[in-house]
């Protein structure tokens, strides 16, 4: 598995300066709040807290040039790429607090950077109720926590791609997206143009959770090496994760999101982590930032009958 005795990296990114509304700069408190390193550890693993990082406040700028906050965001992406990165060097399993959804430019980049040194190839595993696949042109709002596949896949503004050892950082083959059920009007035009690997929520309710995730996982597995699995807590439907700032109805519930993670988790093929967008101001009584919790335990091999590491 994923697992043995590994030490687990957790970086907190207090940021929001991507988000369309505030709050998210309050997730990584949420999430040691509901307790992620106690029940990591608990799981047997050895947790480094890394703490948070201090990046730019929100100026609470409007868009310009088709992007808001691009200069804060370049440098909150910078601070987790390299954070991400020293994680990475002292052999841990990076877990990225966000935060908004544009930070993972940052952890995806370095774990690129990483898996093109260590000569292994990478995959993402993108769970989002959106494509996150807009650019400056087809961006209805300019917030760049819509944009971070399109950079990732080679498409964006020069700052950030230029953050990347390649471009593009990612190869869009190698990224499947699990739980799409809101894309805007010209970024459906790129998906489809780019042939992202999507399972929407239309594929997830014909085929069932467990035969996408098996799909899902039997094409990052045909890539091998290191996984990356990039968790916008929006993927959950609204019911169960209310905390987020732009919830979508009609995604995966509490058990089908319980088994897509022990599906990650029984892959062994988990290297890097984000967990991203949970929005305290927005919640009830942090119960979006327990539900994390409750997933990342089954994702780290938390079993119902028996606990296997
Ligand atoms: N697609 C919309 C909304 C959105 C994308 N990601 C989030 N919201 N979290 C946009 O603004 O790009
Ligand atoms: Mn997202
Ligand atoms: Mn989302």
């Amino acid at each position: 598995g994923a697992a043995g005795t590994r030490t687990l990296g957790l970086i907190g990114a207090p940021s929001d300066v991507a988000a369309g509304c505030r709050g998210a700069t309050m997730g990584p408190e949420a999430l040691r709040v509901a307790g992620l390193g106690d029940v990591l550890a608990g799981l047997g693993y050895s947790v480094n807290d890394r703490g948070n990082l201090s990046g730019p406040v929100n100026p609470g700028g409007p868009r310009g040039n088709g992007y808001r906050h691009l200069a804060e965001t370049t440098e909150w992406v910078r601070l987790v790429r390299d954070e991400v990165a020293a994680s990475l060097a002292a052999k841990e399993l990076p877990i990225l607090m966000g935060g908004d959804h544009s930070l993972s430019i940052g952890s995806i980049g370095a774990a690129a950077r990483h898996c093109h040194e260590a000569g292994k190839p990478l995959s993402v595993l993108w769970l989002d109720a959106h494509a996150d696949f807009n650019t400056a042109e087809t961006s209805p709002s300019g917030n760049i926590h819509g944009m971070p596949v399109a950079v990732l896949c080679g498409d964006g503004p020069e700052e950030l791609l230029s953050l990347g050892h390649a471009r593009p950082m990612l190869d869009p083959d190698h990224l499947v997206q699990v739980g799409v059920r809101s894309v805007d009007m010209v970024e459906k035009r790129m998906v489809v143009e780019r042939r992202l690997r999507v399972f929407d929520m239309r594929t997830i309710d014909e085929i069932g959770m467990r035969a996408a995730m098996e799909e899902a996982l039997e094409a990052v597995g045909r890539v091998g090496g290191h996984l990356h699995v990039s968790f916008d807590a929006d993927f959950v439907d609204p019911s169960a994760a209310p905390g987020v700032g732009t919830p979508v109805p009609g995604g995966p519930n509490y058990r089908e999101a319980q088994l897509c993670m022990e599906m990650i988790y029984d892959s062994g093929l988990l290297g890097s982590l984000d967990i991203v967008e949970v929005n305290p101001a927005l919640d009830w009584r942090n119960s979006t930032a327990e539900l994390a919790v409750d997933l990342v335990k089954s994702l780290f091999g938390e079993r119902i009958l028996a606990r296997v590491l």
